[in-house]
This record gives C-alpha cells, structure tokens and sequence, in this order.
C-alpha cells in the first residue's frame, strides 16, 4: 500500500471529503477585512477536527480581483492580500502535518487583463504573435463595429469587447466568456499548452496534492467560432442542451479532452500522484464522464445532485445516472451541495421545489422562505451525500447551517454579474460573506480585534450560527457534520464503493451499502417507519416517540448485516 492509499488500499481520493476553502471569507489574519493565508493556517486543527479529508482553496493568485480571483494576473505566486509564497508554503506543511491534503484551484480558460501575456497582447497591436495567445478577432459590419459573433458572456451581454489599438482607434475585439477583465486564452497555441504545464508543475513540486480545474469544458473553441445561433440563454444549464453532444461553439468539445490527457501525464509523473477534479457544467453525467475516463482527469463535480430539486424522483435520478455513468468510466462520483456560486441549500430548499433547477439567487427571487424546513433540508440533504458512494465537497459555512444573505445592500454587491447583467442579477456575494466564529457582533472572530470590516457586511444571524456557539451543542449542524464525517471515516461501507436501492415507499429513499450501513432519506410529507431489525447511527432530525422519521430527515442505519 503505497502512503497515497486509504485505508482498503483504493486511493485516498476515491473516497476523500473535501473542504472548500473560500480564502477571503474564511479568516483573517492580518485585520484588513478580507480572509488569509495565515488566517487559514490558524484555523487549520477546525478542519482537522471537523473530519474532512483536504481542502480545496479557491484561486489565491496575485489578481485585480474583479471575479474574485479567477481574473488571475500570474499563476505561479501568492496575492500579497492572501500572503506570500512563504505563507503558502507553510501552510501546505501545516496541512500535511495534520493530515490533510491540499488541491489548488487552476484557471486555464481565461487570465485577468493585468497578466502580462495580455497587456504585451494590447500593446503590440493586430496581427502580432503576442495576439495569438487569445482570441482577437475583427469586428463584423460597416467599420467592425459589430462583435465577430453572437456569443453572451456568462455573466450577461455580449462576450466580445473592442479594444483601443496602440495606434488611438478602435481596432479589434477580443473573447472574454465572462467578465471583460477576463480575455480567453487561445487553446490552440502551444505556448498556452506550455505555460501551464509549468504552472502545474511548479505548485507539484511544492507539494501541492491536486487542482479543481475552473470551467473544464469551455477552453477549446470551434474553429472560425460560428455563431452560437438564435434560441440561446446565457445561462450554461440552458444553452448547451440546444445543440448536439460535443457540438456547441465553446461548450464540452471534444479537443478539450486532449488538454486533459496531458495534464494527467503530469499529475501520474509524480512519485505521489496528484489529482483532478473537474468544474465542468455539461449535459449530464454522460457528457461529464467523459472527462473522467482512465487517462484523463481523476474526477469531476456532479452538478446534476446540485440542482436537484428536493424530491425524491429527481434526487434519485440525479443519483443513479451519476453512478451509472461514473462507474461505466471506473470513476468514483464526486457529490457537491453548494459551492461559492452556487446559492447557500439552506436557502434553496426554502422554497416551494419546482421540477427547475435552481442554484442561483436569482433563481428564487420573490419566492417565500421558509428558512427553519430548508435548514432541516440542507441537513437531510448532507446525510445523503454523505452516505452515497464516492467523494464528497462541503462548502465553507454549509457544516453550520449558513443561509444565503440575500439582503446585501446594492452599495457592497462586487460580484461582476451584478453589473454586467445591468442589475438584473444580483450575483454570487450572498453566499460569500465571511464566516462567523464566534458570537457577539461583527465581525463574529472573522478578524482580530480593531479590524477593517470584513468585505461583505455579515447579518445578525451570524451569532446564533457562530461556530463558537454550535461547538458542543448535539443538536447543532456542526455537531451533526462533525458525526457524520467519524462515522464516515470509521464505517467500511461508506466513502468508494457501490451502493443497493432499497424498496421504499413514495418519496422516499432507500439504499443499502455493504456491510451492514442503510440510508433512509425522506423526502415525503409524512413520518416513515424505520426499518425493522435496524438500528440508528445518526439521524438529521430525532425520530418521533413512535420510532418515525419525519419529513425532510435522513437517517443512517445499521442493518446488522454482515458480509
Ligand atoms: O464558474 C463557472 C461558471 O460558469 C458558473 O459557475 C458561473 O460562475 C455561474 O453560473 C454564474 O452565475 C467558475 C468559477 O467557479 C466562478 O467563480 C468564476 O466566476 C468563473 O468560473 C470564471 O472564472
């Protein structure tokens, strides 16, 4: 068994839960407001304690910090806000002294404008090799002054801005699939390809155990970048449904696959190898596994249990294709409740559950909450990704129950959407605001005492979900994540592995893992009994006084199998 292996000797990451780290709002250190490195590191032993396997740490690169850091002006050094390369490297010791393994966040579709190869790219005017590296185009119409095509950027209008030549007149255009300060790379140079081979290696070579890739699936485009063609929503989940498999302009093409190929050579040439995971929005499971085939990347987030909706059908469809597809490939799922552009689950099973995806704030505008049953929700909903086969993500805040502050005002709103969308969208900052760890008013031990505000203002509910206040309590959502990763961690049939579908009455879930584990989900209106001859490991919400789980509860069995 090489040092990489878990316990039964498959891979430590087949089975690992890993811990979002959303850097600038999980702790700070140095007091001006924004989360750190060194704040990190201090609450290191939090994250061992709570049971997590690794962390994921959203970019931390030096950047304008116009997408919070996915606009990332040089891949291979520290944001002087986060800390220094020394801090990184410290941390990276402290994690592994803990035993808990680090994967970066690599950004491969786009830089920030602010990176040099873009800037020598503006300065050497059209036609320069420098304006090879990315995607300039001239403009269609009378004078070019029409973008070269009819591609939206995620965050809203057009996905093209025109640039002023060295020269003082507006010249060409370039492609930016998000925000503007975001120019896409042209894939197709070899420089690119190079370039971050480099980067991978140099974070590799500082022990760096893996990277969540940032759209996996947009960095190739079509050749001559045809239009996308009428019909079509800025949205990923809407618009690449319209066309077929691998076929969109700049969605899921099948080239990218060969970038993918390469970078697991990379990963496989270390004595420890490292790993992948892939942020990639496609078309269900299917398309997604392809990215996750023997040669190619480790794993991929399956989006499809994100959006799902709280009801039994679509979470147990969502469940069964991933497995089904994942295994088709020999690849473990990889289950995500929430992450940071995503809407908090508290606040998303709040409302009424349409047969819609819904995983934006913007989604549920104007839709009543019922905060108290969405917590309850949320809670089930982490017990059924924790028991399902495969490995797991949990977004910073999500192990105490945070919701979305969907009150933001519109004066501190720094999400790009928020603009770009003409205020249509108020963005992804609701589910940012730093952490609260301890009681008694801002900024709830986020920073130390004297501190600038925190960059988002954080709401009064903050105290009571404090992490010094749920520390202790049996009932709290901490408490219950806390359970529920020992048990994981203790129990042989949870983490890789298969799973049985139980018979079960309406919806509700029913699965069986070996040996010995049930998982009881009930997604129903009413109370369910517990099935006989089981006994109960963790439940999200007490049975009632006749043994039943109530609606909106998972509970963890064991059967007294035995293999
Ligand atoms: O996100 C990819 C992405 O396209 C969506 O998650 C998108 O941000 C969301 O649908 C907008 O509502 C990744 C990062 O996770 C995100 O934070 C970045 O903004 C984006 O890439 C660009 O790098």
């Amino acid at each position: 068994m090489s040092p990489v292996d878990g316990p039964a000797g498959a891979p430590w990451w087949r089975g690992a839960v890993v811990y979002q780290v959303y850097l600038r709002s999980f702790a700070d250190a140095d007091g001006d407001g924004s989360g750190d490195v060194r704040g990190l590191r201090s609450r290191l032993t939090y994250l061992r304690d709570l049971g997590v396997d690794a962390l994921w740490i959203n970019p931390w690169y030096p950047s304008p910090m116009v997408d919070g850091g996915y606009d990332v002006a040089d891949y291979r050094s520290v944001d002087p806000r986060f800390g220094t390369l020394a801090d990184a490297e410290a941390l990276l010791d402290d994690a592994h002294r803990l035993g808990l393994r680090v994967l970066l966040d690599i950004v491969p579709n786009h830089t920030s404008d602010q990176h040099p190869w873009f800037r020598a790219a503006i300065a050497a005017g059209p036609g320069s090799a420098e304006r090879r590296r990315y995607l300039f185009r001239p403009g269609r119409g009378p004078g070019g002054d029409e973008p070269p095509n009819d591609w939206q950027s995620v965050f809203g209008r057009s996905a093209w801005t025109r640039v002023v030549e060295p020269d003082g007149r507006p010249g060409e255009w370039y492609l930016h699939l998000f925000a503007a300060e975001q120019p896409d790379l042209d894939w197709t140079h070899p420089d690119v390809r190079a370039d971050f081979e480099k980067t991978l290696r140099f974070w590799f070579d500082r022990g760096v155990d893996g990277f969540r890739i940032d759209v996996a699936h947009s960095l190739v485009k079509q050749e001559g970048l045809p239009d996308v063609g009428s019909g079509t929503a800025p949205e990923l989940l809407t618009d690449a449904p319209a066309w077929p498999p691998g076929e969109h302009p700049h969605w899921d093409r099948e080239e990218v696959h060969a970038v993918y190929r390469e970078w697991r050579a990379v990963a496989d040439s270390y004595r420890e190898p490292r790993v992948f995971v892939a942020e990639a929005w496609v078309d269900g499971p299917e398309r997604l596994a392809r990215y996750v085939r023997p040669d190619e990347l480790h794993s991929a987030f399956g989006f499809d249990f994100l959006v799902s909706p709280w009801r039994a059908l679509a979470l147990r469809r969502a469940v069964e294709s991933t497995l089904l597809e994942h295994a088709a490939v020999g690849a473990p799922s990889t289950w995500v409740l929430s992450n940071h552009d995503t809407v908090r689950p508290v606040s998303r099973y709040a409302r009424e559950q349409t047969d819609k995806p819904a995983f934006n704030l913007h989604h549920l505008a104007g839709r009543p909450a019922d905060l108290a049953r969405g917590r309850s929700r949320a809670r089930a909903a982490a017990l059924l990704m924790l028991a399902l086969p495969g490995s797991a993500y949990l977004y910073q805040g999500d192990e105490l129950g945070l919701p979305e502050v969907e009150d933001l005002p519109e004066d501190v709103l720094q999400d790009p959407e928020w603009t770009r969308s003409g205020h249509a969208r108020r963005g992804r900052d609701g589910c940012r605001v730093p952490l609260p760890w301890t009681s008694g008013g801002p900024p709830y031990g986020f920073s130390p005492p004297g501190a600038a505000p925190p960059w988002l203002p954080q709401p009064p509910v903050w105290g009571e979900l404090a992490v010094a206040r749920q520390d202790g309590d049996p009932a709290s959502t901490l408490e219950l994540n806390r359970a529920a990763l020992r048990l994981r961690r203790s129990h042989p049939a949870l983490g890789d592995g298969t799973l049985r579908w139980l018979d079960a009455p309406d919806g509700v879930l029913a699965f069986a893992r070996d040996p010995g584990f049930g998982c009881l989900v009930n997604v129903s209106d009413r109370s369910v009994p517990l099935p006989a001859g089981s006994r109960l490991l963790l439940a999200s919400c007490p049975p009632d006084a006749g043994g039943r789980l109530p609606p909106d509860a998972t509970a963890w069995l064991d059967t007294g199998e035995r293999a």
